[in-house]
């Protein structure tokens, strides 16, 4: 009689142990990269227009934004704003934006923006379009941002 409780113990251990490990394993999965804070400027049709966001990177290895694709704009490209002498001028990262491990960076007006160029369709405010993200270690990520015009992140 002692010998199957001890047996029973052992087994509810084992069955514990069994499902501390998977426990433990779970926040593997939540290593990932998020997008967060996804807005678009409001533009009209054959206009320019641009996204910004918010990406963390929660990977174990460094990532790069190598491509977005929409479908509401000829092309979409990552770009930074650089100011020199009072002149702000646009450049497109040509190797993509790279997230270190661990790191957030912030898309914003005056720094880095998804250029949206040639707009086909009238983007107005409240309203939500779609983009997809492509990283390097091949990830995708489709995210929807709201059309706003965002003034808190204007400044
Ligand atoms: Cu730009």
């Amino acid at each position: 009689m002692r010998i199957v409780h001890y047996m029973t113990v052992i087994v509810i251990l084992l069955i514990i142990a069994a499902y501390s490990a998977m426990r433990t394993q779970a926040p593997q999965d939540n290593r990932r990269i998020s997008v967060d804070e996804a807005w678009v400027r409001p533009a009209l049709t054959s206009g320019n227009s641009a996204a910004y966001l918010t990406i963390t990177n929660d990977t174990d290895n460094p990532v790069t934004l190598t491509s977005i694709a929409v479908d509401f704009a000829a092309m979409a490209q990552v770009h930074q704003t650089i100011v020199e002498n009072d002149m702000a001028q646009m450049q497109q990262l040509e190797n993509g934006l790279r997230i270190g491990t661990g790191e957030t960076i912030r898309l914003q007006p005056d720094g880095y923006h998804i250029m949206l160029m040639d707009v086909q369709q009238v983007l107005n405010e409240g309203e939500t379009v779609s983009l997809i993200l492509t990283f390097d270690n091949g990830e995708t990520l489709s995210i929807e941002a709201q059309i706003s015009n965002n003034i808190v992140n204007l400044e």
